[in-house]
């Protein structure tokens, strides 16, 4: 029986553009996702969040089957736009209203909300007036957005996130261009990298000198990171893992426990990455109360000579290539989801133990982790038995963890119920809730229900078990 500690924060996970619709409703404002999926050819099928899971309209049907389940914590993110809906000035009293209904059937559920700030829907004005997250002005805006949340919501909320994965904003919106505001650049991801965490550090500073200690909640950040494991046991490939993990999570938790961009970083990026003034450095060092991680899978690393002529397979989730000269490959025996990310629970034990040694046995709280399969309802039932058994193989992984000493103090699975993919649309099924998008029903798969029931006993039986943890 693997059994977890006492106050173990059991949640699961959506965002804002990925599940509500009303894209439009109650004086809503476009955001840079809206613009970005409404732009032909940028998702599957041109599939846009307009109406998504429709739960504006449906929140209390989807709080009550949190309940059902016995979920004890949710994380969800507020849309910018909805409250804010021009990004600065005037405050949209029906958004507010929105999420603080939300909250507090959540609370009436006995569900204890995790608010997200931003989970990449900014207001589309303040990328086409103000050119987004590569305007230094930016962090004050997003400080002035966060203020207006913690005083309409902080009675309530005791548990802020400010950022969702700088490193997608940056790398995906800015270097690889396949998400909004879909930019292509080998520079602009070190710039808005740089202003993301300017923003999160003013958000903070806010929280703690006027809020924290009347609202009596935690601050902090999520950032993803995937874990790098050594092709070989060479000096070189051990070398390469590590400059991955650098310049995937490091990037922006260093910063955060540091007060800097890792060594490896700053030598091979150069002038592109820009340099901390000391009242950033104060601004960002110590500004996250937890290390928040969203993890999903694992890829071997290994060094590339530079002078070697650039094939396609060195490309990989890996962040700017010539920057790091890293390998990404996986082992052709591990079980692949429907996004093609390979199943390993150990990597996620192994990056827990990194990030514990790393910055100090920090409190950690997994924000995201699960898998996307070809789900299909028959008889009423899905049965999507390797979900069940990637939640069950990564919590063991994060159980042994927390016997090795990582602080590991909640796991939320993403995601609730299945949503919007971003640039894949709705074709990649995450959800522990099916969603038929025709009729907008929702049903419980079998995975809900296997985690519904550890949830309840704080635990599972996993001694039959002998996958590798
Ligand atoms: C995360 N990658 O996104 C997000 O926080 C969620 O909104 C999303 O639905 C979920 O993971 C599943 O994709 C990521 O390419 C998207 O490395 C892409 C990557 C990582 C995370």
């Amino acid at each position: 029986m693997i059994q977890f500690p006492k106050d173990f924060v059991w949640g699961s996970a959506t965002s804002s553009y990925q599940i509500e619709g009303g894209a439009t409703a109650d004086g809503r404002a476009w955001s840079i996702w809206d613009a970005h999926a409404h732009t032909p050819g940028r998702t599957n099928n041109n599939e846009n969040g307009d109406i998504a899971c429709d739960h504006y309209h449906r929140y209390k049907e989807d709080v009550a089957l949190m309940a059902k389940m016995g979920l004890k914590a949710y994380r969800f993110s507020i849309s910018w736009s909805r409250i804010q809906p021009d990004g600065q000035g005037n405050v949209n009293p029906k958004g507010i209203q929105f999420y603080s209904d939300l909250i507090d059937e959540l609370i009436a559920n006995n569900i204890t909300p995790w608010v997200t700030l931003y989970h990449w829907d900014l207001p589309l004005a303040l990328q086409t007036e103000k050119d987004g997250w590569l305007n230094p002005e930016i962090a004050n805006y997003f400080e002035a957005y966060a203020e207006i949340c913690y005083k309409n919501f902080g009675d309530r909320v005791k548990n802020w996130i400010t950022l969702n994965e700088s490193w997608v904003v940056a790398i995906l919106g800015y270097g690889e261009g396949i998400f909004a505001p879909g930019r292509k650049s080998k520079d602009e991801p070190y710039k808005v990298g740089h202003q993301l965490l300017r923003a999160h550090g003013k958000a903070v500073q806010l929280y703690r000198n006027k809020y924290q200690q009347k609202q009596k909640g935690q601050i902090g950040i999520t950032n993803n990171g995937d874990w790098r494991e050594p092709l070989t046991d060479s000096k070189e490939d051990i070398d390469a893992a590590q400059r991955s993990l650098e310049f995937f999570l490091g990037w922006f938790a260093d910063p955060i426990y540091f007060g800097d961009y890792p060594k490896v970083m700053r030598d091979r990026v150069g002038d592109r990455l820009p340099k901390f003034t000391d009242e950033d450095r104060a601004l960002i060092k110590g500004s996250s109360d937890f290390f928040g991680l969203n993890h999903y899978t694992c890829s071997y690393a290994s060094n590339v000579d530079p002078n070697a002529p650039i094939s396609n397979q060195v490309y990989g989730n890996g962040g700017i290539f010539e920057d790091q000269y890293v390998a990404l490959s996986s082992d052709p025996k591990w079980k692949l989801t429907a996004m093609k990310w390979a199943i390993v629970p150990w990597g996620c034990r192994k990056l827990l133990e990194w990030i514990s040694d790393r910055y100090g046995n920090p409190p950690i709280y997994i924000t995201e982790n699960g898998c996307a399969l070809d789900d299909v309802v028959e008889n009423g039932k899905v049965t999507d038995t390797l979900r069940k058994e990637y939640y069950e193989s990564y919590l063991a992984a994060c159980s042994k963890a927390i016997d090795k000493g990582v602080n590991l103090q909640g796991y939320f699975a993403w995601s609730f119920m299945d949503n919007f993919e971003w640039a894949l649309g709705y074709s990649k099924r995450f959800g522990m809730h099916y969603v038929d998008y025709d009729t907008l029903e929702r049903t419980p798969k079998n995975s809900a229900l296997w985690l519904s029931k550890a949830i309840q006993d704080n635990g599972f039986d996993f001694s039959q078990n002998d996958v590798e943890i």
